[in-house]
């Protein structure tokens, strides 16, 4: 009976949905299919992450190349999974089969901690008489505990306790009034939550205590605002339209925009990921595949004050909270500005229900600026030719920080990943006139922004021209010689000096500013007819702080990834978290992830074979009293630029917006206004 239902809604995946495209997301009824299978096997469950189980590469690119001749990959959901022991679960269920294909107990892991889980912390500390004894001696009277709220973290991890245990740290606040910002009033105790037993375990409390804040609140809603002195009437209305609707059309998830060809993926973790991206290169007359997978595959936020417990602070957003499952439903007109597409995300919830983030994903176009201009100083003869960009975006909440998210093609061939932090920044409390002791900032009377660093992980699967690529390290290096010397005679040689990586072990590297470092993916069997250079796409980055946690310290070894800018590994379909599979409460001995993988085989070739070079970047925070009560979004960005890969500007072709030559202008001629749909008129 309930095989027979279970292969009627694996049937019904098929029937339904029509043949997915095998890297696109999940739908509602497969993960109603994949719970079904599960329940019939083994019973209750609690569920952490089912999501697409990504095909083998090797059959993906068959089936691409060859989509009518070549097997089409199955279906398949990745599961994560804790019994009603406690124990985890990893699996695999084949959709199209209607079966478990692998299952596995998996020991000494903690999964991530989902939204659901994180609600129950809150009514708990409330109800504890530890915590009411707590916001008693920081004077908050028991009547009071319904204005008492807290972020639950991951503990992350705290030797004390180990990994076996399923631990939450509640970040304690205090609000006076419900609409009130509780980060204006940081508590300085920190429970902690037993997931197992639904109970606070133990409480974390300073040495020097701090009663809680009573100055008036600082916030940053309507009310608020418009009684600190109102809002700006000098604003009027900016409009965006497109009268003849947008310029890229979307079959299924494929995106196609201004010569591009993208599918657009989604999951818990990484939010948006890029698929099989190619341009069509009309001087070739061919598409150019350019990368198999985009996506952005972790990151930490370490925090520096050295207290105790403070260190635990150290966020991995992705791999511990899941970026997917944070993503925010958008809105029209305020999130993204225009004609927009979303798409949704189908997600499982604990229980086993399939539930949707509406618009989880926005996609629009926006004017780009200039793409090229030039006038000739001899005559006003011109050419300028605006340009536009096609933004695929999410926007996730990482309880108090935003991280919104922005994949960007440009008309002439350019990647570009911006991410923009806003939300409000992490606070602990603080007595009047207490030092600080460097490691925090006073952003407001009680409040102790401490200095932490938003340290992003791109993963990199390029495909430039193919799958056999090459990373060389690119160094601006001044010529060799003295001035006076021959070859250098006037000392004012310079040139681009490339580092070939050939192995994982050799391809650590960190940034240079000094030399303008940049990181190019080469197809060494293709080379550019002019520059005689082989194809290529440039990694240009300049956000790269060093990971500031020192060698050996807690963040240092669960953070592998970020102890360098760059490291290269040969392709691996199992290699996706840098991180490793379950972060919460990794003790970094060893090691996940990145150091691991490289560990157990540093010598491996990874010159002209199929590679994924690993980007960790962003930035170092000092908070400043500008940056509360909520945060003025500040914008980070890095580059994949085309670099000897067409033989010419690209987006040549693109209409200008005014052209008049010089013989126009002698001929008294007004030029031309390009009245091209695809551009815009002077
Ligand atoms: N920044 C840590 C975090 C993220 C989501 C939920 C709780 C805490
Ligand atoms: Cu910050």
């Amino acid at each position: 009976m309930v095989l027979e239902r279970v292969k009627q809604l694996a049937q019904q995946v098929t029937n339904t949905a029509g043949p997915a495209h095998p890297l696109d997301p999940l739908t509602l009824s497969e993960i109603e299919a994949t719970v079904s299978i599960l329940r019939a096997e083994y019973g209750k469950l609690y569920y952490n992450a089912i999501t697409l189980f990504e095909p083998p590469k090797a059959e993906m690119v068959k089936w691409l190349a060859s989509p009518d001749h070549a097997p089409r990959p199955q279906r398949k959901a990745d599961i994560v999974v804790i019994g009603t022991d406690g124990k985890v679960y990893d699996g695999v269920v084949n959709l199209e089969a209607g079966k478990v294909e692998k299952w596995a107990h998996t020991p000494g892991v903690q999964p991530l901690i989902t939204m659901e889980d994180l609600q129950a912390v809150e009514h708990v500390c409330r109800k504890d008489p530890k915590v009411i004894e707590q916001c008693g001696i920081v004077g908050i009277p028991p009547e009071e505990m319904h204005k008492v709220y807290c972020d639950p973290w991951t503990i992350g991890y705290d030797e004390r306790f180990g990994t076996s245990v399923r631990l939450q740290q509640a970040l304690m606040y205090y609000r006076p009034h419900v609409d009130d910002s509780q980060y204006s009033f940081p508590l300085d105790f920190c429970p902690i939550y037993d997931a197992n037993k639904g109970e606070i375990v133990h409480i974390d409390t300073p040495k020097v205590r701090r009663p809680v804040s009573r100055n008036p609140p600082n916030n940053y809603n309507v009310k608020d605002i418009q009684q600190s002195g109102g809002y700006r009437t000098d604003l009027k209305p900016i409009n965006i339209t497109q009268p003849e609707g947008v310029s890229f059309t979307i079959q299924g998830r494929v995106i196609k925009w201004q010569n591009w060809s993208v599918h657009v993926g989604f999951n818990y973790r990484e939010g948006i990921v890029l698929n099989n991206i190619s341009y069509f290169d009309k001087d070739e007359g061919a598409v150019r595949p350019i990368f198999y997978r985009l996506s952005l595959a972790e990151m930490v936020v370490p925090y520096g004050n050295p207290e105790h417990p403070h260190q635990r602070k150290h966020a991995f957003d992705l791999g511990e909270y899941g970026g997917g499952y944070m993503t925010n439903s958008l809105a029209l007109g305020c999130d993204c500005k225009g004609s927009i597409h979303y798409m949704d995300f189908d997600f499982v919830t604990k229980s086993g229900a399939a539930s949707t983030i509406k618009n989880a994903v926005c996609i629009h176009e926006e004017d780009a600026g200039i793409l090229y201009k030039h006038t000739d100083f001899r005559d006003d003869s011109v050419i300028v030719t605006r340009a536009r960009k096609l933004i695929v975006s999410h926007i996730f909440t990482a309880a108090n920080y935003e991280y919104c998210v922005y994949w960007i093609f440009h008309q002439d061939g350019t990647v570009q990943l911006e991410i923009k932090l806003t939300g409000i920044l992490n606070t602990y409390a603080m007595l009047p006139n207490e030092d600080t002791k460097g490691w925090g900032t006073q952003v407001y009377p009680g409040v102790n922004a401490h200095n932490h660093q938003h340290l992003f992980c791109l993963r990199i699967n390029p495909s430039i021209d193919g799958t056999d690529n090459t990373v060389f390290q690119v160094d601006a290096a001044q010529g060799a010689g003295e001035v006076g010397s021959a070859e250098n005679f006037y000392g004012n040689a310079f040139y681009a000096k490339k580092t070939k990586y050939t192995t994982p072990e050799g391809s650590k590297a960190d940034y240079d500013g000094k030399s303008s470092r940049s990181w190019d993916m080469c197809n060494e069997g293709k080379l550019n007819k002019y520059s005689g250079k082989p194809v290529s796409y440039k990694l240009v980055s300049r956000e790269v702080p060093m990971l500031l946690p020192k060698e050996n310290s807690l963040v240092w070894k669960r953070a592998g990834f970020a102890r360098h800018a760059v490291h290269v590994t040969k392709y691996d379909d199992a290699q996706l978290h840098p991180a490793g599979r379950h972060v919460p409460q990794t003790s970094g001995e060893p090691s996940q992830g990145i150091p691991q993988w490289i560990a157990s085989n540093p010598t491996q070739n990874i010159a002209n074979t199929d590679i994924v070079l690993w980007h960790t970047f962003g930035i170092t925070h000092f908070p400043s009293p500008e940056d509360f009560p909520v945060m003025p979004a500040e914008p980070m960005t890095l580059l994949l630029r085309p670099r000897n890969f067409f033989l010419r500007n690209p987006a040549l072709d693109v209409p200008p917006s005014f052209a008049r030559t010089p013989s126009e202008v002698a001929a008294g001629k007004q030029g031309c206004c390009s009245k091209d749909k695809a551009s815009v008129l002077v």
